[in-house]
């Protein structure tokens, strides 16, 4: 029993020293971010948001706890609630992405918040955001200004 105990720890220490070397990739190196863009907002208008989609590839449960961009003066990470049939965005601490997962952040959802925009946000302009994980890691994206289009409404008194 002795020896087999032996043998089996010393492939487990070998197996050991093998796996976390692949399994315990940063968050950065876990998560892609997909498809990021940040909303073109009309000249003077102070904040605009930031979207995109995370995909935690790893095997460990990562979350996304802070932002920064030099297009605005302050970056938060929010989410929006329904408060008495109002949409109302808050402000949280971490926006989570479990392994093998994916959270979007979409508009009425989580999104990146830019507060005290530094210049225009031009359909176009490249945005520089980076991207700061639970375990410290960070990656910087480079995020398109795209124009969202406006949820077509039915127009009242255009009917024949
Ligand atoms: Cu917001």
């Amino acid at each position: 029993m002795k020896t087999t105990r032996t043998l089996l720890a010393a492939a487990l220490f070998a197996v050991s020293g093998l796996v976390p070397v692949m399994a315990a990739g940063t968050a950065a190196d876990s998560v892609d971010v997909v498809d990021a863009y940040v909303r073109a907002v009309p000249p003077g208008q102070p904040t605009s948001g930031a979207f995109m989609l995370l995909k935690n590839g790893g095997e460990d449960d990562h979350a996304l706890v802070q932002a920064s961009s030099p297009a605005a003066q302050v970056v938060e990470l929010h989410t929006h609630i329904n408060e008495g049939g109002m949409m109302k965005m808050r402000q949280v601490g971490r926006i989570d992405v479990q392994a093998g997962g994916e959270t979007p952040l979409q508009p009425g959802g989580y999104h990146v918040m830019l507060i005290n925009l530094t210049g225009p946000l031009e359909p176009g302009a490249m945005i520089p955001i980076t991207l700061t994980y639970e375990d410290g890691s960070s990656e910087t994206v480079e995020a398109p200004v795209r124009k969202l289009q406006m949820q077509m409404q039915p127009m009242k008194g255009m009917q024949h």
